[in-house]
């Protein structure tokens, strides 16, 4: 994500559908020696925590607390996928599947999808580097199609979905259809399937605008407002206190996430605000965080772009976390574990 100035509040329209239940939050981490199930969806391409994310959430699962289940794309670059590819691969985990978005809509002036890609300086090069074998995104499987057959096919309440980047994978599986692997509509697969949501965007508890959720405006409304399972939010103001990356020198030369940071930014520390969705969705609080009250983050659709507002709640499914942990040493956490080597040695 990046951070964008504040725009002045104006005219809005309230989209409020599927009033969440009474459930609390799920507890984020597994039972001992049983890993959290995780499918990622990642905006990779034009910041580069998204990279540092993948590296984390390897890390973790080299560690028995992370399985991965699947890997979406929600940015639209043909390099995306095959970038996502290159570091799995890397990682000695080349076949986890990966599903690529069809239809992000930026926000702007007009729902209209201007055909605008989002830009990269570090996924194709990367890709063309580093050894993998799917060769373009548009070559992926499309991501709510491949969400499908992922959950239909995991216990009942057991799949924790984790995004760090736009929410229109997720807005096209709540308005999926039936299909080969699953009888349910979307949002009754969701339901029955997964556990909770960590999702990457927003700031709170002041509310407003944030990358992930204000440009594909009808994806995020839909998405947070309508979603059935429990959520907690790492808003804009947690990972971008906790700048981390430049001690991926310490890694091999062909490491891929290394040639991220080193194509993005010369390879120096970098907001951390993906690494920490992926951490709390595996860990838990512990130290780190504490959760806020529950309540509800309810999603406006502007008419330039969608804006978050926090309505405390009792007995509503949302949260965001709140430091606890000391930034630095939060941060050594994760870029300790960002530049470990891959199960076999590379
Ligand atoms: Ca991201």
């Amino acid at each position: 994500m990046k951070l964008l100035p504040p725009v002045n509040r104006i005219s809005r329209v309230l989209v409020l559908a599927g009033l969440a239940g009474l459930a609390g939050i799920a507890a984020a981490s597994a039972a001992a020696g049983e890993p959290v199930k995780v499918i990622l969806d990642t905006d990779i391409a034009e910041d580069v925590d998204d990279a540092g994310a993948m590296a984390l959430l390897h890390a973790l699962a080299n560690r028995g607390e992370a399985e991965i289940l699947g890997i979406m794309v929600s940015s639209r670059n043909e390099w995306s996928a095959p970038c996502v590819d290159a570091i799995n691969t890397w990682y000695g985990r080349p076949d986890i599947p990966v599903g690529y978005q069809r239809g992000l809509q930026f926000g702007y002036q007009n729902t209209k999808d201007p055909g605008r890609d989002t830009p990269s300086n570090y996924a194709e090069a990367v890709s063309k580097a580093c050894p993998h074998d799917l060769r373009k995104s548009s070559e992926a499987i499309e991501a709510a199609a491949l969400y499908r057959k992922i959950l239909a096919g995991q216990p009942d309440r057991s799949v924790t979905i984790v995004t760090v980047g736009f929410l229109t994978n997720l807005c096209n599986l709540l308005n999926s259809r039936p299909d080969n692997n699953s009888p349910l509509e979307g949002e009754a697969l969701v339901r029955q399937k997964v556990k909770q949501w960590v999702c990457m965007g927003g700031r709170f508890p002041q509310g407003g605008d944030e990358y992930n959720l204000m440009w594909d405006t009808i994806s995020s409304v839909r998405a947070v407002n309508d979603w059935p399972t429990p959520i907690v939010f790492s808003g804009g103001e947690i990972g971008e206190k906790i700048k981390v990356g430049a001690r991926l020198h310490e890694t091999p030369e062909n490491n891929p996430v290394r040639l991220c940071y080193q194509h993005y930014n010369g390879l120096t520390n970098r907001e951390s605000w993906d690494q920490t969705a992926v951490l709390y969705a595996v860990r838990g609080e512990r130290d780190y965080w504490t959760l806020s009250e529950p309540g509800l983050c309810l999603m406006h659709h502007r008419v330039i772009h969608g804006h978050s507002e926090w309505i405390p709640a009792a007995g509503r499914q949302h949260r965001f976390l709140i430091p606890k942990m000391p930034t630095a040493e939060l941060g050594k956490v994760i870029e300790d574990m960002m530049i470990e080597p891959p199960r076999t040695a590379k």
